[in-house]
């Protein structure tokens, strides 16, 4: 079988990652072409690798003949002009999150590719690739704890860009526990509240940091998050479930322990390309693995969409402190 010439929208952060992966580590897929805004950042990428066409517009990218399939990891909210081109040119694509910047324009999507009558978009919710969340499903899936109740979850980054602002913790960072909490219920959130307490002294003015997020899913099951993104000190997710018969935590950080120096303890991973490595390296590998089949393996662009919906009430309730129910198109009828 042939490579999947695979192209990517973005090189910042996650895309030059991303591109890594597809060059060195990802088996039938090949890396044939980049676009960035900042030229110089593509190029730079481009040649780091080698046999890689740069390319000023991302549209051009994704029409283009020498193009099978797509990663997106551009801003947001260049997503979804980016995403019809895919559906309009047929190419699979990962998409990072989130899917777009509101619930309608992701409903839209939703909606053009349903009339395609095939899937061709995966939205980049890497922990449900982690080994230890895998696990974790696994866990409450086999109903050996009896029905799930609660989750507990802590999203800590060591810092952010100063231009992640309130909104973006909760469309950027938050949305991954929307995922997770759709995810291991297998169930819709109905409604999220989200409070603001007093803001750490050290990030911008005005930004809302941390944040406390609690979910409630139809079944009645309750989620909380903390996300709190100017930890200071490194990247830490954990997800604790508790169910009738007992409860399963992850994210405990049980790698390499060491005693030196006067000290005994292990280290915490910088950021989330170091903690979700392994996720990552799964996610794209059974996508590029699925795209040869025709087909996705992985979140779909309905998952995209609820998480999109949880987030608008969720941007509505950082504003008021309310509770603020979440409005979800009814599935059955978007999707026949
Ligand atoms: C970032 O975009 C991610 O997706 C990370 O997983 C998340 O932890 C971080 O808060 C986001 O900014």
């Amino acid at each position: 079988m042939t490579d999947l010439r695979i192209g990517i929208v973005g090189v910042g952060v996650m895309g030059a990652d991303h591109a890594e992966r597809v060059a060195r580590r990802t088996a039938g897929a090949r890396l044939v072409a980049v676009s960035d805004p900042d030229a110089a950042r593509a190029t730079a990428v481009a040649e780091a690798i080698g046999g890689v066409q740069v390319f000023a517009d991302p549209l051009a990218l994704i029409a283009d003949g020498a193009v099978d399939a797509v990663i997106l990891a551009s801003p947001g909210f260049a997503h979804a002009e980016q995403l019809f081109a895919c559906l309009e040119h047929g190419k699979p694509v990962l998409c990072e999150k989130p899917l777009t910047m509101d619930a309608a324009s992701s409903l839209g999507v939703v909606e053009a590719e349903h009339k395609l009558g095939r899937p061709l978009i995966q939205v980049g919710f890497m922990r449900r690739f982690d080994p230890e969340y895998a696990a974790l499903k696994q866990l409450l899936d086999s109903g050996e704890l009896g029905r799930t109740l609660l989750l507990h979850n802590v999203h800590r980054n060591k810092s952010v860009p100063e231009t992640f602002r309130s909104e973006m913790i909760v469309r950027d960072s938050l949305v991954h526990e929307v995922d997770v909490a759709r995810w291991l219920f297998a169930d819709e959130i109905t409604r999220i509240t989200v409070h603001t307490p007093t803001p750490s002294s050290l990030v911008g003015e005005g930004v809302l940091d941390p944040q406390l997020a609690v979910f409630e899913l139809a079944s009645g099951a309750i989620a909380d998050v903390e996300v709190f993104v100017n930890f200071q000190v490194g990247y830490e997710v954990r997800c604790e479930a508790v169910a009738e018969r007992g409860s399963a935590t992850i994210g405990l950080g049980s790698g390499l322990f060491t005693r030196a120096g006067g000290r005994w303890g292990g280290a915490l991973p910088a950021d989330f390309r170091v903690r979700f490595e392994q996720a990552y390296d799964i996610e794209v590998q059974r996508w590029v693995d699925a795209a040869g089949r025709g087909e996705i393996d992985g979140p779909s662009a309905w998952d995209g969409y609820a998480a999109a919906a949880v987030c608008e009430a969720g941007l509505e309730s950082l504003s008021t402190g309310r509770p603020v129910d979440v409005d979800l198109a009814d599935r059955r009828k978007v999707l026949g």
